[in-house]
């Protein structure tokens, strides 16, 4: 019997030393120390077979083995411990490694789009110039020769916000309003946001943003109009982009025209962003009405200037092949990143 527990302390005590991890460790406690089928159980079962008189001697010897496992083990468990801190201390860090590269904010595809035409104008020495969103019915349709009841109104559906009082619908009011404020001759650039009941789908928003143009002075021209028109389009879109001038009408210009830019989708041939056409309409242009420039105080007998409103979204849509204009206002990152 005692070798039988001397043994199995000796055992213990190899295997204990090559346990590798807390698993083994478990397993092997449990070999031994285990109360059902526990090998030490097992030899102490032999105790009552045993004669009276060793009886003492063996239980102060199996109490011996039973210490001398249980240190066995616990010796491990240290020794495991201790390599997981060893383990740990010699993770080295790269403190010189370059950290993720923060996330930087960009601007958006419409502000870039505005930028670019912004930098054409201020190029040709125009100022720039911003009016109200909220405008009165007199500067966005009266001033503009379009009087209440015409049904040129019902062209523009437009958002009421008072007696009088309105989303602007288009960016011509300022045309009145910059000619009351600056004397001739004038050259602007009117950028912003205009509103318009119009129903939703891939080419309308009800929110979206033009840019006017106007130029009055003695002596302009529609030649001057056509050819500031044909290089800001070629400045937007590059040198073998057509432009196109077709008659339209507006109550502010005489005579009108729209402006339409060659498809850059199919070159021109048709296909499903220009409807077939071969051709995408950018906006309205035209020789500024002699009413118009009355209302702004310049005499139109002196003075001519040319005006063009185009949509700033279209613009952006055909230079980067975007096919909804909603992609613009739903801020998915996966949309707005391919620009930054
Ligand atoms: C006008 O708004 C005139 N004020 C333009 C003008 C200015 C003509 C100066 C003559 C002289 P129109 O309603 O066609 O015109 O709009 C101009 C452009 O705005 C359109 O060609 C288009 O590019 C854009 N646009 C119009 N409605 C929407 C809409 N719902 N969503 C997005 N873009 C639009």
């Amino acid at each position: 019997m005692d070798d039988k527990l001397a043994a199995l302390a000796a055992e213990v005590e190899a295997r204990a030393q090559q346990v590798r991890d807390e698993r083994e460790l478990d397993e092997l406690r449990t070999s031994v120390l285990g109360r059902k089928g526990g090998r030490l159980s097992q030899v102490l079962a032999g105790l009552g077979k045993l004669p009276k008189e060793e009886r003492a001697e063996f239980g102060r010897r199996a109490n011996e083995a039973k210490a001398r496992i249980e240190a066995s083990l616990e010796h491990a468990r240290r020794r495991l411990a201790d390599a997981a801190v060893e383990q740990s201390l010699a993770r080295r860090y790269d403190v010189t490694f370059d950290a993720l590269p923060p996330h930087r904010g960009s601007l958006h595809i419409l502000r870039q789009t505005l930028e670019d035409v912004a930098s054409f104008f201020r190029s040709r020495g125009f100022a720039i110039v911003m009016g109200p969103e909220v405008e009165t019915e007199y500067y966005n349709f009266e001033a503009m020769n379009i009087p209440a009841d015409h049904p040129a109104r019902d062209a523009m559906d437009t958002f009421y916000v008072g007696p009088r009082t309105l989303l602007r619908t288009h960016t011509s009011p300022m045309q009145v309003r910059s000619m009351l404020a600056y004397p001739p001759p004038i050259a602007i650039l009117v950028p912003g946001k205009v509103y318009r009941r119009d129903a939703l789908d891939a080419r309308h928003a009800f929110v979206f943003h033009q840019f006017e143009g106007l130029q009055v002075d003695r002596g302009v021209t529609f030649a001057h109009l056509k050819g500031f028109v044909t290089d800001l389009c070629r400045a937007l879109y590059g040198e073998d982009r057509r432009t196109r001038f077709r008659p339209s009408y507006f109550q502010f210009t005489e005579p009108s025209a729209e402006v339409d830019v060659s498809c850059a989708v199919c070159e021109g041939r048709g296909c499903r962003t220009c409807g077939g056409a071969g051709w995408l309409e950018m906006g309205g242009a035209g020789m500024v009405h002699p009413h118009v420039l009355r209302a702004g105080g310049y005499d139109p007998e002196t003075y001519t200037g040319w005006a063009f409103g185009l949509g700033i979204e279209r613009i952006a849509m055909v230079r980067n092949g975007i096919d909804d204009i909603r992609l613009f206002t739903e801020n998915d990152p996966a949309f707005v990143e391919q620009f930054a």
